[in-house]
């Protein structure tokens, strides 16, 4: 870790950097806890970007900038306690740079915040809590003074290119795992038509697109030691996109019973409570700026976003894993399994969905 503790110190830290650990459980960056020499002086993050996914770090990181400053912004208009608990502060290097170059990787630094923790799965009480935290999320980027942000991975969450994806995989069949693979391959091009609903509606003018975060999933959240949401971290794909997005993802990972790669599919599926509680939550403070549409949609955002990381973790299957870090050789035929099974669990809870948002 010597290494690594000689990159933290590019970094303008308040305090001498003295130990490195591997930290976080993210599928794309490389995460590091930072442990400085003072006790009042805070510990740091420092992750390498995956340059491979995200090609243009300065856009990334001007992008984080904008963001964490504008949520800063509305936590004070809103007269909020504990402000640095409740988002990111970005760290430059001692040369004022937003990341740091070794000449093969590149780097950046947050602040770590201070007695806080990630889940895998979310308690209802919870569920409500970050339901209420996201529809206010999305509604801190109302307004004339929004940051403008760019696409950091073009049509992120674009259904119809997530399907090209998966055809071109099909066709490639590079790593010949496709014959295993061929039934679900149908199974989710069957769908294609139902899923890309969104994207139909966005051209129409019917559904709107706003800022959205598009990776929502629960451990992308930090919570206190009494279950209160501080922050959303993880802010490298907060783009314009759906509500459809950030709703559908706090589903997909906190309302499963499961895990994302559970090998025992009898244990996935859609924890209702939890969608209720999350829901009730949502709505509660996204309600003055929620179309009807987009009301009506959550529960498709909830199959939607099911559907499409089941998508993603085939097509990187049949490309030979190259995307998301893999811990075995068939981890992310595991990951579309288990998916899958919960995209079922969601297509029976469908009426039940329904009623409980018109019930709202
Ligand atoms: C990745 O970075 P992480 O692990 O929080 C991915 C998300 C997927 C998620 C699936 C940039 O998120 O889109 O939904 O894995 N992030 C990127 O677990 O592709
Ligand atoms: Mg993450």
């Amino acid at each position: 870790m010597a290494e690594i503790l000689e990159i933290a110190r590019q970094f303008d830290l308040s305090s001498e950097a003295i130990d490195a650990k591997p930290c976080g459980s993210g599928l794309i960056n490389d995460t590091y806890l930072i442990t400085t020499a003072s006790e009042e002086e805070p510990n740091y993050i420092l992750q390498r970007i995956n340059h491979s996914i995200f090609t243009d770090v300065d856009l990334l990181q001007e992008n984080m900038v904008k963001i964490t400053e504008h949520i800063r912004k509305r936590l004070q208009q809103a007269g909020a306690k504990d402000i640095d608990r409740r988002t990111l502060t970005v760290i430059p290097t001692k040369d004022g740079k937003l990341y740091y170059y070794d000449g093969e990787s590149y780097w950046r630094v947050t602040i770590a915040i201070r007695d806080s923790f990630t889940h895998e799965q979310a308690t209802p009480e919870m569920a409500y809590r970050t339901g209420r935290a996201f529809g206010e999320f999305h509604a801190y980027f109302i307004g004339d003074d929004i940051p403008q942000l760019g696409e950091t991975i073009p049509d992120f969450h674009n259904m119809s290119a997530r399907l090209q994806q998966l055809r071109d995989a099909v066709k490639a069949d590079k790593v010949g795992r496709l014959a295993k693979a061929q039934p679900i391959v149908d199974e989710f091009l069957s769908r294609a038509e139902e899923m890309t609903l969104a994207e139909r509606l966005y051209a129409e003018g019917k559904l709107p697109k706003r800022i959205s975060h598009c990776d929502t999933k629960v451990n992308n959240i930090l919570f206190d030691a009494d279950d209160n949401l501080l922050c959303v971290i993880d802010l490298d794909t907060t783009m314009p996109g759906f509500v459809l997005s950030d709703f559908g993802d706090f589903i997909r990972t906190a309302g499963n019973t499961g895990l994302e790669d559970d090998t025992d599919l009898s244990r996935v599926g859609l924890n209702m409570d939890v969608f209720r509680a999350f829901t009730k939550g949502y709505i509660e403070t996204a309600a003055p700026m929620l179309t009807e549409v987009e009301k009506k949609l959550l529960p498709f955002g909830a199959k939607l976003l099911t559907y499409m990381t089941a998508v993603r973790f085939l097509t990187d299957y049949l490309k030979g894993d190259v995307y998301f870090k893999t811990q075995y050789p068939e981890h992310n035929w595991q990951r579309t399994l288990a998916q899958r099974q919960l995209l079922k669990s969601l297509d029976e809870h469908t009426a039940e969905m329904d009623a409980y948002i018109a019930s709202l």
